[in-house]
Order: C-alpha cells, then structure tokens, then sequence
C-alpha cells in the first residue's frame, strides 16, 4: 500500500505506501465552487487547519485497522477495518465538497492553496455521500482485498484440501521458467486465475459507486481523478504518458525480440511462434511483469562469473532480518537516518504459519508520527532483496516528511515515491556485492556488464508496457470506454498490443483475469510504477554525478556517497508540498519527465540486442 490513499482503501490515504497520490495543480477537480463563495483567506487556513487534524484522525484509524485486518485476515477484524474506512470516506467526501468554496478565493497563502488542490485529489476511492451507498463501497473494498490476500488454488476442489496453493507457492512454480517445464507454468498460471472470477461482480459494483462518488466532487470518473494528481490537466498527462511510452518502446520491442527468439528455440515452433505474441506463463512471472527468472536461460556470457544472487545470500546464511539490514545500511551509507527502533518491532517481515495476510509488499506510516513498518512475507533472493529496497524507500520518504501537515505528506507525485528505493537499487551493482561480502568474485569485463544488463533490462525493460496497460484498462473501465461485458477481452487486448504476449489457454468472460493482480482489488493506481522507472534512471543518474562517479552510467554505484544523499534527503523532505518539477529539480536540475537516462544506462544492452535480432523479423 501506499499511502491509504491510494492504496487500498478509499479515503485514508496516507499512511501506507505501494504508493501516494499527490498534487495537482490542476484545474480540474471540485473546482464547482458557486462564482465569488465570499470566502475569506483566513477561513480558507482555518478550515485546511481543521481538515488536517480531522484526515489525520481518520486515516491513522483506517490505517490501524488496515494494518490488524491485512497481518491477520478475519471476519471481525474486515468489519472494524469496514468501518473505519466508511467513517474515513465520509469526511473525506464532505470536506473535499466543502474545499469548493475556496477554490477561487483571492489572496489565500499559496501552502494553503496547495493543500486544498492536493485534498482535492487525496482519494483513490471517492465515495457517494449516500450512506448505504458508502457503507456497501467500504464492505466491497474491504472484501476484494481480503479475498486476495486469502486466494488459493485447490486442484481437488476443496478449499480445506491438502493440495491447496497459495500465491507464493504457485509464484514458485514460475520461478523455475529457465528449466523450461511448459505443463508446470501452465498449471500454475492457470490455478492463481482461479481466484479472481468470483470478484467481478464485486469489482463491477465498486466501479459504479466510486464513479458517483467522483461525480459528486467534480469529476466526470474516477480516471480523470487519477490523472489530476499530476501538477497538470489530466488530458496533458496522458499526452505525457504516451510520450513517454513511445521512448522506451522500442528497446522493449527488441528485448521481447530476442525473448521470444530464445524461448523459440527452447520450446518449438508450435509452442512459441516465431513472429508472434508470447505465450504469458513462459516468462517466469505470474503476470510476466518481469522477466528476470528467464535469466539463466538468456545470460549473455554463461562463462564469466555467475550473477547468482539468491545463491550467494542463501548460502551467506541471511536470514529476513539481515536481508533488511543490509538495505537499511544503503540508506545510511548515504548519511540518511537509521530505521526507528520500532520499526524492528512492528514490521512484519514473514508469513505467519496460521494466519492469512496480505503479503503483498507494503511500507506504512501507521501512526503518522515515524512510525515506520513494512509488511512483507520475505524470501531469501535477489528479488526481494530489490523489494526490501523499494519499501525502505517509501519509509525513508515518511521518515523525512512526517513533520509537515498531512497533505503534504505524499510523493511529489505518486511515481516519485516508488521510484526511490528503485534508484538505490541501481546501485546494487556486482562491485557494491563483493563490497558487502555477498558476491565473492565479480566479473568486471564488458562481458560481465551486458550479463548485468540483460538481468536488469529482464527486470526494468520488461515491465515498461505491464506498466503502460495497466491503468490503460482501468481509465477504459472507469470512464465506460470499457464495459463489463468488456472486461477480460480489453484486458487481453491491451495485454496483446502493449506487452506482445498473449493468454496460453483460451479466457472468456466468465474469467476475471484483472482481479488476480493485487493492484486490482487493491485499488491502487498502477501509474505510479511506470513513471517510477522512468525517474528512477533520472534520479540514478543525477546522483551518481553528485557522487563524483566517472564512467558510463550503469557502472555505478552511489554506496556511500554523502553528497548523492544529501540532495535525495532534500527531495524527500518536500513531501507534495511543491508542484513535482520543483522536485525533480532538487535532484536532477529538470523539470521533465524523460527516459533519456534509462535509455542511456542500456546503451550496451540495446547494441547487444542489435546484434542478436539481425536477422530476425521483430514486433508481433
Ligand atoms: O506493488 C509494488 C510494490 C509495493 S508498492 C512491491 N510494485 C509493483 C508490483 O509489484 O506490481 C513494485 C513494482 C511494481
Ligand atoms: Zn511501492
């Protein structure tokens, strides 16, 4: 979760982080205030001082409850989470309504003013103010999530049965994509699909209601509140998404070139088509987001020394706690605080035998107060060693906001809080690994760098069209474009056009196949993630010559540098409390989004790549 707010649940919002949504500048919104309301400046501070100490209420009750109801899924605790969220969403409502008046008041101070754009916005889930209305959005919410968090595919049939496979385990399965055994993945990918048909009708429905509940404060659905968090018109950040899409395209198009040739080869023609899309279960993920379980198979240069991560942290001994301790150690290698003592207390950092949780990885401020947490159910491997990363990140963007009022605690924009932790972990490069004792010999020869890269571009390359379909499919739905007769056919559709790869068995509307990636049920905006690793190359760059590094780009490592942290410290401590360029600006000296730096950094991969598809006929 990110923030509540845009995390799971609807009103709260900012206490939980896949993620936080952040601040418009927008005209848009609750801009529907009646010509001259005669409000005053000082009633406009007045009334945001309120707001602030009334979110604060909420969202710390929404997200106390969130945290009991997702580390221990019970009936009892799904009903109190219900109703704090349903408490929490009708303030929200009511105050984002009432902000209106202000909207075009002179004179105001320009910190209140942004705090009544950015309350404008604080909501994932806008609720109607009908009561009964509201209370069925919070009980549906509540209930997708838990549904999730709880799903298991029994092949017998019986839920109770012995055979019965959670996510982690059938994830297990697909890990294994590099040793080729179709049947497996398919089963695999097939079972945890299993989960999700029964949250349709319920998805349905809280589609419906969260878009009255955008009518009613100015919205035409609940997309175009999503894309108002922006610092823009939500038309212009469109435009910029596509703008962004059509950089990074084409390196995509020639890792997927090379992919499909390789699993070709591995798996026949009548398998895996030689020009065509891509059977969705071979990419040793279960929503093939990212591809780098396909490493082994696809390393460049099998003879120079192993990039086995997992193998040497296994074998190292690190256990859960070391694995956070080690990337606790990133952070303060960089002169940024240590974690509170608390947080050592509170988190959550295994899946408890006897009870079901959400173990979707989740970084929390429960309190509001640097109360820091993560909830995660940690393996022993490279990946979630790169997930630790990326939810100390949310935690340090807390640690260093926590300070302001509460609408200001939240990204510069959504993208910038996942993209923190990322940026650190570019700097986990194979020299930073024999640094800390967990690589013991490293390859340091151009061919051990491209092995580095396609590893990386298997991880960041891969997910850029995921991240593009993704609230492709949900602005569709929201805004009718896509309707639920429409469901899974636009999802495969757009998984087709963007990511060219394609559902290997058959799926009709009777499947609900969006339901059975977290962010769906979860309702958490799925943006975030790609502009995350659009900036997170502009921050690594921007950095790594604040850190005096000289050289090529990927062969960075900012470990250590003072001056690199100093100047994230202060990105992190302007919350939303500025318009996002100001931020980027702090730490890369732009005002734009741009996937130069990315392209930049697989500069060698992308001639590689060149060279391998000569020859072959690319695209799908
Ligand atoms: O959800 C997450 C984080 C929590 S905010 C673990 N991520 C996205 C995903 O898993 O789909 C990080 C990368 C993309
Ligand atoms: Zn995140």
């Amino acid at each position: 979760m990110t923030s509540l707010r845009s995390l799971t649940l609807g009103a709260a919002l900012a206490l939980t982080a896949c993620g936080t949504s952040s601040a418009p500048e927008s005209e848009k919104s609750a801009d529907k205030a009646p010509e001259a309301s005669g409000a005053t400046p000082e009633e406009a501070a007045a009334f945001i001082s309120e707001v602030d100490a009334g979110l604060r209420k909420h969202w710390v009750e929404s997200a106390r409850a969130a945290w009991t109801h997702y580390t221990d899924i019970t009936d009892e605790h799904a009903e109190a989470l219900t109703k704090a969220e349903e408490a929490s969403m009708a303030y929200q409502t009511e105050v984002i309504k009432e902000s209106a008046k202000f909207n075009d008041v002179e004179g105001v101070d320009p910190d209140v003013a942004r705090q009544i754009k950015l309350l404008q916005v604080s909501t994932s889930a806008p609720a109607p103010s009908d009561a009964d209305k509201r209370q069925q959005l919070a009980t549906i919410m509540t209930k997708m999530a838990g549904d999730y968090g709880k799903g298991k595919y029994c092949p017998s049939g019986d839920p109770e049965g012995e055979d019965c496979m959670d996510l982690g385990a059938l994830e297990a399965v697909l890990s294994k994509a590099a040793e080729g055994d179709y049947d497996a993945q398919l089963e695999a990918w097939k079972g945890w699909r299993t989960i999700s048909p029964p949250m349709r009708a319920d998805y349905q429905q809280f589609v419906e209601l969260t878009n009255q509940g955008a009518e009613e404060i100015g919205y035409a659905d609940v997309g175009e509140l999503w894309r108002s968090g922006y610092d823009m018109d939500p038309t212009a950040f469109d435009a910029e998404v596509e703008r962004l899409w059509q950089q990074v395209k084409p390196l995509y198009e020639q890792l997927h070139c090379h992919v499909r040739a390789e699993l070709n080869e591995k798996y026949g023609d009548d398998k895996v088509a030689a020009d065509g899309k891509i059977p969705a279960h071979l990419l040793g993920n279960m929503w093939a987001q990212s591809w780098e379980n396909l490493y082994p198979m696809l390393t460049p240069y099998p003879d120079e020394p192993k990039l086995d991560v997992t193998k040497a942290l296994q074998e190292k001994g690190y256990d859960h706690v070391k694995m956070v301790k080690t990337a606790e150690s990133f952070f303060t290698s960089l002169g940024l605080d240590n974690l509170p003592e608390t947080f050592w207390e509170r988190s959550m950092f295994l899946k408890p035998e006897d009870k079901d949780v959400v173990c979707h990885a989740s970084a929390w401020d429960v309190e509001l107060n640097d109360d820091l947490r993560i909830k995660m159910c940690i393996k022993i491997d490279h990946e979630d060693l790169i997930t630790i990363h990326h939810e100390l990140g949310h935690n340090y963007y807390y640690h260093y906001y926590y300070t302001e009022p509460v609408l200001f605690q939240s990204g510069a924009h959504d993208g910038f809080h996942e993209g923190v932790g990322d940026t650190l972990a570019l700097s986990i490069t194979p020299g930073y690994l024999k640094e800390i004792g967990i690589l013991d010999s490293v390859s340091e020869t151009e061919q051990g760098l491209i092995n580095k890269q396609m590893q990386d571009a298997l991880q960041k390359v891969a997910f850029f069209p995921f991240g593009r379909m993704i609230d492709k499919w949900r602005w569709g739905v929201f805004s009718g474009d896509i309707t639920p007769e429409n469901y899974n056919a636009a999802w495969w559709q757009l998984r087709e056009e963007y990511q060219g790869i394609e559902a290997p068995i058959e799926r009709t509307e009777a499947d609900f196949d969006p339901g059975a990636k977290y962010h769906i049920p979860a309702n958490t905006p799925y943006m975030r993630y790609f502009l995350a690793h659009i900036l997170q190359f502009q921050f690594h760059k921007s950095l790594c010559q604040a850190s005096g590094h000289e050289g090529p780009l990927h062969t960075c490592s900012i470990y250590g540098s003072k001056e690199a942290g100093a100047k994230l410290q202060e990105m992190l401590s302007m919350g939303a409390s500025k318009p996002w360029p100001d931020a980027l600006e702090v730490v890369t000296g732009t005002r734009k989004m741009d996937a130069g730096p990315m392209l930049e950094y697989f500069a060698p991969l992308a001639d590689y790549l060149n060279e391998q598809n000569e020859g072959r006929t690319c695209g799908w």
